[in-house]
Protein backbone atom coordinates (compact mmCIF):
# COMPACT_ATOMS: atom_id res chain seq x y z
CA UNK A 1 0.00 0.00 0.00
CA UNK A 2 1.51 3.32 -0.72
CA UNK A 3 1.20 5.73 2.03
CA UNK A 4 2.44 9.74 1.85
CA UNK A 5 2.05 11.78 4.74
CA UNK A 6 2.02 15.54 3.61
CA UNK A 7 2.55 18.16 6.46
CA UNK A 8 4.81 20.90 7.18
CA UNK A 9 8.66 19.89 8.74
CA UNK A 10 7.38 20.00 12.14
CA UNK A 11 6.69 17.05 14.78
CA UNK A 12 3.22 19.02 15.65
CA UNK A 13 0.55 16.51 16.84
CA UNK A 14 -1.46 16.71 13.68
CA UNK A 15 0.95 14.68 11.66
CA UNK A 16 2.74 12.89 14.30
CA UNK A 17 -0.72 10.77 15.18
CA UNK A 18 -0.02 9.47 11.54
CA UNK A 19 3.64 9.27 11.23
CA UNK A 20 4.21 7.93 14.75
CA UNK A 21 1.88 5.08 14.63
CA UNK A 22 2.96 4.04 11.57
CA UNK A 23 6.91 4.62 12.20
CA UNK A 24 6.07 2.34 15.55
CA UNK A 25 4.75 -0.80 13.68
CA UNK A 26 7.47 -0.58 10.89
CA UNK A 27 4.69 0.59 7.78
CA UNK A 28 6.57 1.99 4.88
CA UNK A 29 5.52 5.29 4.11
CA UNK A 30 6.80 8.84 2.53
CA UNK A 31 7.23 11.32 5.19
CA UNK A 32 7.14 14.47 2.93
CA UNK A 33 7.46 17.82 4.27
CA UNK A 34 6.76 20.36 2.20
CA UNK A 35 8.99 23.46 0.98
CA UNK A 36 7.78 26.98 1.11
CA UNK A 37 7.20 26.24 -2.82
CA UNK A 38 4.52 23.74 -2.16
CA UNK A 39 2.95 25.81 0.63
CA UNK A 40 2.39 28.31 -2.11
CA UNK A 41 1.44 26.08 -4.50
CA UNK A 42 -1.29 24.66 -1.69
CA UNK A 43 -2.48 28.35 -0.86
CA UNK A 44 -3.06 29.42 -4.32
CA UNK A 45 -4.07 26.12 -6.29
CA UNK A 46 -5.18 23.82 -3.59
CA UNK A 47 -2.80 21.32 -5.05
CA UNK A 48 0.83 20.51 -5.20
CA UNK A 49 2.89 21.00 -7.92
CA UNK A 50 2.77 17.27 -9.13
CA UNK A 51 -1.40 17.46 -9.15
CA UNK A 52 -1.55 15.87 -5.42
CA UNK A 53 -4.72 17.49 -4.28
CA UNK A 54 -4.61 19.07 -0.87
CA UNK A 55 -8.78 19.40 -0.25
CA UNK A 56 -9.02 22.43 2.16
CA UNK A 57 -5.68 24.22 1.26
CA UNK A 58 -4.56 22.72 4.96
CA UNK A 59 -2.44 20.03 6.26
CA UNK A 60 -1.54 17.30 7.12
CA UNK A 61 -3.06 15.21 3.95
CA UNK A 62 -2.49 11.41 3.91
CA UNK A 63 -1.85 10.16 -0.02
CA UNK A 64 -3.27 6.45 0.16
CA UNK A 65 -3.19 4.51 -3.72
CA UNK A 66 -2.84 8.20 -5.11
CA UNK A 67 -5.87 9.46 -3.08
CA UNK A 68 -5.86 12.76 -1.50
CA UNK A 69 -7.41 12.33 2.44
CA UNK A 70 -7.33 15.62 4.61
CA UNK A 71 -8.49 16.28 8.54
CA UNK A 72 -6.43 14.69 11.32
CA UNK A 73 -8.92 12.90 12.94
CA UNK A 74 -9.67 10.95 9.09
CA UNK A 75 -6.04 10.03 8.68
CA UNK A 76 -5.60 9.15 12.59
CA UNK A 77 -7.92 6.31 11.66
CA UNK A 78 -6.52 5.50 8.67
CA UNK A 79 -3.18 4.97 10.11
CA UNK A 80 -4.41 3.59 13.48
CA UNK A 81 -6.27 0.69 10.96
CA UNK A 82 -3.49 0.15 9.22
CA UNK A 83 -0.91 0.17 12.32
CA UNK A 84 -3.09 -1.92 14.32
CA UNK A 85 -3.05 1.30 17.08
CA UNK A 86 -7.47 1.43 16.61
CA UNK A 87 -9.92 -0.71 17.31
CA UNK A 88 -12.37 -2.47 15.39
CA UNK A 89 -15.00 -2.13 17.85
CA UNK A 90 -17.79 0.36 16.93
CA UNK A 91 -17.62 1.82 21.06
CA UNK A 92 -14.23 1.33 21.19
CA UNK A 93 -13.39 3.02 18.05
CA UNK A 94 -15.85 6.22 19.30
CA UNK A 95 -13.55 6.11 22.76
CA UNK A 96 -10.99 6.63 20.39
CA UNK A 97 -12.34 9.16 17.92
CA UNK A 98 -13.61 11.17 21.38
CA UNK A 99 -9.66 11.66 22.67
CA UNK A 100 -8.66 12.89 19.35
CA UNK A 101 -11.81 15.68 18.91
CA UNK A 102 -10.93 16.20 22.38
CA UNK A 103 -6.84 16.95 21.49
CA UNK A 104 -8.21 19.19 18.38
CA UNK A 105 -10.55 21.18 20.79
CA UNK A 106 -7.60 21.90 22.63
CA UNK A 107 -5.57 22.65 20.31
CA UNK A 108 -8.12 25.12 18.49
CA UNK A 109 -8.47 26.63 22.11
CA UNK A 110 -4.81 27.75 21.83
CA UNK A 111 -4.74 28.83 18.42
CA UNK A 112 -6.48 32.56 18.62
CA UNK A 113 -3.73 32.88 21.33
CA UNK A 114 -1.23 32.02 19.11
CA UNK A 115 -2.60 34.33 16.33
CA UNK A 116 -2.69 37.54 18.81
CA UNK A 117 -0.48 40.29 17.83
CA UNK A 118 -1.25 42.67 21.01
CA UNK A 119 0.85 41.47 23.44
CA UNK A 120 -1.30 41.86 26.24
CA UNK A 121 -4.03 40.42 25.13
CA UNK A 122 -2.00 37.74 24.36
CA UNK A 123 -0.48 37.77 27.93
CA UNK A 124 -4.36 37.01 29.02
CA UNK A 125 -5.13 34.90 26.78
CA UNK A 126 -2.45 32.75 28.23
CA UNK A 127 -3.04 33.46 31.41
CA UNK A 128 -6.46 32.17 31.11
CA UNK A 129 -5.41 29.16 29.61
CA UNK A 130 -3.54 28.04 32.01
CA UNK A 131 -5.51 28.16 34.84
CA UNK A 132 -8.78 27.71 33.08
CA UNK A 133 -9.49 25.77 30.09
CA UNK A 134 -6.17 23.55 29.54
CA UNK A 135 -6.35 22.22 33.32
CA UNK A 136 -10.20 21.54 33.10
CA UNK A 137 -9.20 19.93 29.82
CA UNK A 138 -6.97 17.73 31.18
CA UNK A 139 -8.76 16.66 34.25
CA UNK A 140 -11.32 15.34 31.90
CA UNK A 141 -8.44 13.09 30.20
CA UNK A 142 -6.96 12.45 33.26
CA UNK A 143 -10.89 10.75 34.35
CA UNK A 144 -10.82 8.66 31.32
CA UNK A 145 -7.49 7.45 32.31
CA UNK A 146 -8.27 6.48 35.67
CA UNK A 147 -11.74 5.13 34.24
CA UNK A 148 -9.86 2.60 31.84
CA UNK A 149 -7.02 1.90 34.59
CA UNK A 150 -4.73 0.29 32.04
CA UNK A 151 -2.62 3.04 31.44
CA UNK A 152 -3.84 3.73 28.05
CA UNK A 153 -7.10 5.49 26.88
CA UNK A 154 -8.76 3.29 25.50
CA UNK A 155 -8.73 -0.91 25.65
CA UNK A 156 -5.31 -2.44 27.25
CA UNK A 157 -2.92 -1.45 24.59
CA UNK A 158 -1.59 2.07 23.25
CA UNK A 159 -3.77 3.34 20.58
CA UNK A 160 -3.61 6.21 18.32
CA UNK A 161 -5.90 8.35 20.89
CA UNK A 162 -2.75 8.13 23.71
CA UNK A 163 0.00 9.13 21.07
CA UNK A 164 -2.13 12.34 19.95
CA UNK A 165 -2.21 13.34 23.27
CA UNK A 166 1.31 12.41 24.07
CA UNK A 167 2.33 14.47 21.10
CA UNK A 168 -0.17 17.49 22.81
CA UNK A 169 1.46 17.21 25.92
CA UNK A 170 4.99 17.64 24.53
CA UNK A 171 3.99 20.40 22.61
CA UNK A 172 3.59 22.09 26.04
CA UNK A 173 5.92 20.57 27.71
CA UNK A 174 8.45 21.75 25.03
CA UNK A 175 7.96 25.47 26.92
CA UNK A 176 7.43 26.66 23.78
CA UNK A 177 3.93 28.15 24.30
CA UNK A 178 5.13 31.93 26.21
CA UNK A 179 3.25 32.58 29.28
CA UNK A 180 1.69 28.73 29.34
CA UNK A 181 4.31 27.17 32.02
CA UNK A 182 6.01 24.15 30.78
CA UNK A 183 5.22 21.89 33.66
CA UNK A 184 1.30 22.38 33.85
CA UNK A 185 0.82 18.65 32.25
CA UNK A 186 2.92 17.16 35.48
CA UNK A 187 0.40 17.89 37.81
CA UNK A 188 -1.25 15.06 35.80
CA UNK A 189 -0.53 12.02 37.73
CA UNK A 190 -2.07 9.39 34.84
CA UNK A 191 -1.01 11.66 31.79
CA UNK A 192 2.48 12.39 33.08
CA UNK A 193 2.79 8.57 33.19
CA UNK A 194 1.28 8.04 30.06
CA UNK A 195 3.44 10.77 28.67
CA UNK A 196 6.90 9.11 30.00
CA UNK A 197 5.65 5.67 29.21
CA UNK A 198 5.49 6.73 25.62
CA UNK A 199 8.57 8.65 25.33
CA UNK A 200 9.86 5.83 26.76
CA UNK A 201 9.04 3.33 23.97
CA UNK A 202 12.40 2.37 21.78
CA UNK A 203 10.48 3.36 18.30
CA UNK A 204 9.52 6.45 19.89
CA UNK A 205 13.32 7.31 20.65
CA UNK A 206 14.08 6.17 17.69
CA UNK A 207 11.81 8.78 15.58
CA UNK A 208 12.81 11.48 18.01
CA UNK A 209 16.63 10.95 17.19
CA UNK A 210 15.51 10.35 13.29
CA UNK A 211 13.34 13.17 12.91
CA UNK A 212 13.51 16.22 16.04
CA UNK A 213 16.14 18.28 15.77
CA UNK A 214 18.45 18.06 19.55
CA UNK A 215 21.00 20.83 18.69
CA UNK A 216 21.24 22.37 22.08
CA UNK A 217 23.11 25.12 20.80
CA UNK A 218 20.44 25.99 18.13
CA UNK A 219 17.96 28.37 18.39
CA UNK A 220 16.50 27.90 15.04
CA UNK A 221 13.15 26.97 14.01
CA UNK A 222 13.50 23.24 13.68
CA UNK A 223 14.41 22.70 17.38
CA UNK A 224 12.65 21.00 19.44
CA UNK A 225 13.00 19.90 22.65
CA UNK A 226 10.27 17.85 23.04
CA UNK A 227 11.50 16.45 26.70
CA UNK A 228 11.84 12.72 27.24
CA UNK A 229 9.56 13.36 30.64
CA UNK A 230 7.37 15.50 32.70
N1 LIG B 1 -9.35 20.72 10.44
C1 LIG B 1 -7.99 20.48 10.01
C2 LIG B 1 -7.13 21.61 10.50
C3 LIG B 1 -5.73 21.51 10.00
C4 LIG B 1 -4.92 22.74 10.27
O1 LIG B 1 -5.33 23.69 10.95
N2 LIG B 1 -3.69 22.73 9.70
C5 LIG B 1 -2.82 23.84 9.82
C6 LIG B 1 -1.43 23.39 10.24
S1 LIG B 1 -1.43 22.69 11.84
C7 LIG B 1 -2.70 24.48 8.47
O2 LIG B 1 -2.69 23.82 7.45
N3 LIG B 1 -2.56 25.79 8.48
C8 LIG B 1 -2.40 26.58 7.32
C9 LIG B 1 -3.68 27.26 6.94
O3 LIG B 1 -4.72 27.02 7.55
O4 LIG B 1 -3.60 28.06 6.01
C10 LIG B 1 -7.51 19.13 10.56
O5 LIG B 1 -8.13 18.58 11.48
O6 LIG B 1 -6.52 18.58 10.05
Amino acid sequence: MQLKLIYFDQPFWRAEIARLCLFISDIEFEDYRITSEDLNDIKENGELSDGTVIPFRQLPVLVIEGQSIAQTGAIARICGQIADMYPNDMIEAGKVDQVIDTVTDINVLINPSMNESNPDIKKQMRHDLSNDALPKYFSYLEKILEANDSGWFVGDEMTVADIAVWSMLGWIAQGVLDDIPSNLPKTFERLTSLYNEISNIPKVQEWKRQTYAYDESSTGEYNYHVPNSI
